[in-house]
């Protein structure tokens, strides 16, 4: 009886571009056996830092229209000029089995999967100290060409006015710091009482 096993947590993360929020997810995964990162599906070329299959899946155009025709995204939006998807197997399998599951994913993402999954949802906003701050960060990363970091910073604008729609904000002033912010809410979220499995059990018997 007691070991009914909640449901994982989907963790959703959302940034502008160069807010830090990729960094912050890395750490808090290497750090949290109980948390599988949710593997993108996109359609935009790979950089040159990026491991198919494990930052991204890249697929065509038409693998990817494919996928949407099979019903085979959780979630997907077009975000520049690219599509970005969840694919629902392994998020579905994850959580099922009570493993938290974490989301990179934009706004519109965010939207959909709190709308199908209201009860496990937990939404994480970052915000970047300035907006000078933010272009500084794509600039020194370098990966992108003028021309993308300037659409970038445009569209910044857009993912940054959908912040009150989180239940969490970090400013990410420091990298360590916001990542001991994410661990912490990680942890509240599962002490809710509703999130803890076997709680009735437990207190019958602490009182029997
Ligand atoms: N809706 C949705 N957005 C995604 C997905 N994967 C990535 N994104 C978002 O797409 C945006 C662009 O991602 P990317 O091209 O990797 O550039 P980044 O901004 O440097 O991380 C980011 O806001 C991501 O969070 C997805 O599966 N669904
Ligand atoms: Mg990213």
């Amino acid at each position: 009886m007691s070991d009914i096993k909640r449901s994982g947590l989907l963790l959703v993360l959302s940034s502008p571009s160069g807010a830090g929020k990729s960094s912050i997810s890395r750490a808090i995964l290497a750090e949290d056996e109980n948390i599988m990162l949710s593997v993108s599906a996109t359609t935009r070329p790979m950089r040159e830092s990026e491991v198919d299959g494990v930052d991204y899946n890249f697929y065509s155009k038409d693998k990817f229209q494919s996928m949407i025709n099979k019903n085979q995204f959780i979630e997907y939006a077009k975000v520049f000029d690219n599509y970005y998807g969840t694919p629902a197997r392994p998020v579905l399998d994850a959580l099922d089995k009570g493993t938290d599951v974490m989301f990179d994913v934009d706004w519109q993402g965010g939207q959909i999967l709190a709308n199908k999954f209201t009860h496990d949802i937990v939404k994480i906003f970052i915000l970047p100290p300035s907006i000078a701050e933010l272009e500084n960060r794509l600039r020194k990363r370098a990966q992108d060409s003028e021309e993308i970091i300037k659409m970038r910073m445009e569209k910044s604008e857009v993912e940054i006015s959908h912040w009150n729609e989180y239940d969490w904000v970090i400013i990410n002033h420091d990298f360590k710091e916001s990542v001991e912010k994410v661990k912490s809410i990680i942890e509240s979220e599962r002490l809710k009482k509703n999130r803890q499995s076997g709680l009735v059990d437990f207190v019958s018997n602490l009182c029997s």
